[in-house]
């Protein structure tokens, strides 16, 4: 998080995860769905892409949102290059555009065939936070693609986060920051719940600043408290 002396806050929020899973597809999708200024953030920027003729990106996406509610907080929302050759890059964007992720969307390619590929993916993941995730940093799971046959499901997926102890059982103190998990389609025409992915970590990074000091807040009850529209 960036604090300004003028009082802006900004805000850096990632979605990572394999090439072709759907990065920059949903990042557009999301400046179409919030850009008439209707829901509570807006795009207060053109959309900056880096990419190759083939739409893969070559570096990274960035888009700029403003809280409609709450104008002072402000998002730098980026995508990663998911191109197996650019895990430094990858690692660039995480670490050093702008100023540290404060959030990260994880984006599935839900096709079984990619299966291994997403859990490669996730174990980077893992390792470029330090092992952080959910403790200091939020973040949520967008199986993406779901419009697609041969998907997986939710329950392989949680499996999945607790072969990697990223998943809290009941009695833990972390168990409200355990991810949510989105069915999503980015598509612009058949759009599922690309809105709603982002809102959700969007109101989990501002919790976790304003009553975690940066880390997840565990003594208190969040339920419908949210930084966007409060
Ligand atoms: N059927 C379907 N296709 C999708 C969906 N999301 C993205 N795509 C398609 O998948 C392809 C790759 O999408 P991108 O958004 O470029 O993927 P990316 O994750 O940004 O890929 P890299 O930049 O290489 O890491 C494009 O042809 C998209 O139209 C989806 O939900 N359903
Ligand atoms: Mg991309």
């Amino acid at each position: 998080m960036v604090q300004h002396n003028n009082g802006n806050t900004y805000l850096k929020i990632v979605y990572y995860g394999m090439a072709g899973s759907g990065k920059t597809t949903i990042l557009e999708t999301l400046y179409k769905l919030t850009k008439d200024g209707n829901r509570e953030i807006i795009p207060v920027s053109d959309l900056q892409k880096i990419d190759r003729t083939s739409g893969a990106t070559l570096y990274f996406d960035r888009g700029i949102f403003q809280s409609t509610k709450k104008r002072k907080v402000y998002y730098r929302v980026y995508t990663v290059a998911g191109q197996k050759g650019f895990s430094s890059l990858r690692i660039k964007v995480f670490n050093k555009l702008d100023a540290e992720t404060d959030a990260v969307i994880f984006v599935v390619d839900s096709q079984i065939k990619f299966f291994e590929d997403n859990i490669e993916f996730l174990l980077e993941l893992k390792s470029i936070t330090n092992n952080r995730l959910i403790k200091e940093i939020p973040f949520i799971v967008m199986l993406n693609k779901q419009d697609l046959k041969a998907v997986i499901s939710d329950e392989d997926f949680i499996q999945i986060l607790k072969n990697e102890k990223l998943w809290y059982g009941p009695k833990n103190k972390f168990y409200i920051w355990n991810p949510l998990i989105y069915k999503t389609c980015a598509l612009f025409d058949q759009e599922k719940d690309i809105y709603r992915s982002f809102y959700e970590i969007a109101r989990r990074s501002g919790l976790y600043h304003i009553y975690g000091d940066g880390k997840a807040p565990v003594d208190k009850e969040f339920s419908d408290t949210s930084i966007l529209t409060t």
